[in-house]
């Protein structure tokens, strides 16, 4: 029997949420066009009124957005409310130039706690529960997003942030925390630990679940942390502009659950920029529909995913997607062929002699591009045998080149020398780019 937080919207007929869809998007497009100067500027440049916008459908008659939007509106250009309605603020630091300010009104903070509560009771987490939230506090959104949700469930919250990890180990035992939250990387440095200091997270502590995203991962690293951890573990994704943390896979771990009744999403072709049919992948577009602090119009995430429209068996009807297959922009060219850094996990996860940790290393070699793989090997696969390793490194460049079609380096190295995470980790340096 599945246990919802909120079953009327929840299980809300597809036909009726739809209704609620567009009535909040028509809502929207005044508010903004009213309150911010940025989208009143945008929609006149693109020829559109918000009287235009009756249907769903007459979405794709408006002007998209994009993180450079916010950027050249830093700080707080595309905020529709006044400061002395904020409550706060957050702020991702980015890889190049000004970080992006995100800002949030109470009413933001609610829904944004709503959101996750719904998402931590689909999976089955309860008032009994206890979660170590070891994502980073601060201006990142993960601590304090999963923090907030927590609060909201009922359960309790253990704020433990990221770093520090024989600690944070220690109270998961003995305060018998039921699930984590924190990035897939930062949690298989937690398991590494905790096999250091001679501690059985399967065996000596109470941990049922975790909650890992923040960065791209893959159902073969999924299975790795379920078999080493003995848990559930549980996809969970946004981004800061959305809000932060907001949306996670429920119990049938068949994609995640996206709550319509506050967000609008769209998967378009990249080249085009037309809707693709459900089950087909393109960039997620998306529209808030509560966000009264920074509300976004046709926000393009550059994340990939599919939408999966085949009814959920946990009796939600809100719409899926399937975990973010990368993005569009983290592509790697090499040598004309293109190259997802999820690919490589996925290849590598299954074979059981490699570890956990990996780098790929891209470089330009006179005029050929070059990819090599560093990755360190399982403990139990280790072999003092020169020919033991030589066939390893045959058996990981030969699963690589039949699924990338090409021919990649592979360098075994020292266990614990790849660098360890303990938030959003990096698994490639592109010297072409240095
Ligand atoms: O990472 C918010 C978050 C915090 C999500 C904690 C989940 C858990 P940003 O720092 O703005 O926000 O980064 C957002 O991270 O566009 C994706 O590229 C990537 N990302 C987030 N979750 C996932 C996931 C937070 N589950 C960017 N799978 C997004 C793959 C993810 N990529």
């Amino acid at each position: 029997m599945p246990e919802y937080w909120d079953p009327e919207i929840e299980t809300m007929p597809a036909e009726d949420l739809k209704k609620l869809q567009e009535e909040k998007l028509k809502q929207l497009v005044h508010y903004v066009y009213e309150r911010s100067p940025f989208y009143r500027k945008r929609f006149d440049e693109h020829g559109v009124k918000p009287e235009d916008i009756q249907t769903l459908e007459d979405i794709r008659k408006l002007p998209f957005t994009v993180k450079q939007d916010l950027r050249d509106t830093y700080p707080i250009g595309m905020f529709c409310v006044p400061n002395s309605q904020l409550t706060r603020f957050h702020a991702s630091s980015g890889t190049t130039g000004k970080p992006t300010v995100v800002g949030y009104t109470q009413q933001d903070i609610d829904e944004w706690a709503e959101s996750l509560a719904r998402a931590f009771t689909s999976v089955g987490m309860g008032k009994d529960d206890i979660l170590q939230v070891s994502y980073g506090y601060g201006l990142f959104t993960g601590g304090l997003g999963a923090h907030y949700g927590c609060e909201k469930l009922g359960a309790t919250v253990l704020p433990t942030s990221s770093g520090n990890t024989e600690r944070q180990l220690e109270l998961m035992m003995d305060l018998d925390v039921t699930a984590i939250a924190c990035t897939p990387s930062y949690f298989l440095y937690m398991i590494e630990t905790a096999r250091k200091i001679g501690m059985n997270i399967k065996e000596e502590t109470k941990l049922k679940r975790g909650f890992f995203g923040a960065e791209p991962w893959t159902e073969e690293l999924k299975k790795r942390i379920e078999d080493e951890a003995g848990i559930k573990a549980y996809d969970i994704y946004g981004t800061s502009e959305m809000s932060g943390p907001l949306f996670t896979e429920c119990s049938a771990q068949s994609g995640i659950h996206i709550w319509a009744d506050k967000f609008l999403v769209e998967i378009l072709d990249t080249e085009t920029g037309e809707t693709v049919p459900d089950g087909e992948r393109g960039e997620l577009v998306i529209t808030t529909l509560t966000k009264e602090a920074l509300p976004l119009i046709r926000y393009k995430v550059k994340d990939l995913t599919r939408k999966l429209s085949e009814p959920c068996a946990c009796g939600r009807t809100h719409p899926r997607i399937a975990r973010i297959s990368g993005r569009s922009d983290d592509m790697i060219i090499v040598r004309g062929i293109n190259v997802f850094p999820g690919q490589i996990e996925s290849v590598l996860m299954k074979i059981p002699e490699v570890g956990s940790h990996f780098m790929i290393i891209v470089d330009r070699i006179g005029p050929l591009d070059s990819m090599k793989v560093q990755i360190e090997m399982h403990g139990s696969a280790f072999s003092d045998k020169m020919s033991d390793m030589m066939a390893l490194k045959r058996k990981v460049s030969g699963a690589l080149k039949s699924v990338l079609n090409l021919a990649v380096e592979v360098e075994l190295v020292e266990h614990g020398s790849l660098p360890r995470s303990e938030g959003k980790s990096k698994k490639v340096i592109d010297k072409r780019k240095i």
